[in-house]
């Protein structure tokens, strides 16, 4: 069955959960350093990613944002950087570069695609030459 997006994220059902004491006092200890505002806050969070690391597996399409840095003074690293970015320009959406010090770039690369191509993108930059640390973040799409 088909619903307008609006329709699904607007629908909250409520329901119960049997579990260990234990385990719900750790949770709530963890959701506490977390700051979430509720438990059903952070269950719907853990719902997602467990969703959002299949769709990973899966193949489906995912967004994130590939982040890192680099020394721009090391030779050709800006061009090559670049390069790559232009090879990937169906999956990569926008980037964001700052100048963290004399030496230092950050560039906050976000993408929407298939989980493959953004982590072959980001093996591409990781293995340039000048980039120092390169991490992937992803979400889902925003129909979950
Ligand atoms: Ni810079």
């Amino acid at each position: 069955m088909q619903q307008k997006k609006t329709q699904t994220k607007d629908k909250i059902v409520r329901f119960g959960v049997s579990l260990e004491k234990d385990l719900l006092e750790i949770f709530d200890r963890k959701i506490k350093q977390k700051k979430y505002a509720t438990r059903s806050k952070a269950i719907a969070d853990l719902m997602r990613k467990e969703i959002i690391q299949q769709r990973w597996r899966t193949g489906k399409e995912v967004a994130g944002a590939i982040v890192f840095i680099y020394n721009h003074h090391r030779r050709n690293v800006v061009d090559k950087i670049i390069d790559i970015q232009h090879d990937f320009s169906n999956i990569v959406v926008s980037t964001q570069h700052v100048h963290l010090s004399h030496d230092e770039c950050l560039e906050i690369v976000v993408i929407k695609g298939k989980p493959q191509m953004v982590e072959t993108l980001a093996d591409n930059i990781r293995s340039t030459k000048g980039v120092e640390h390169c991490v992937v973040a992803f979400t889902s799409t925003g129909n979950l």
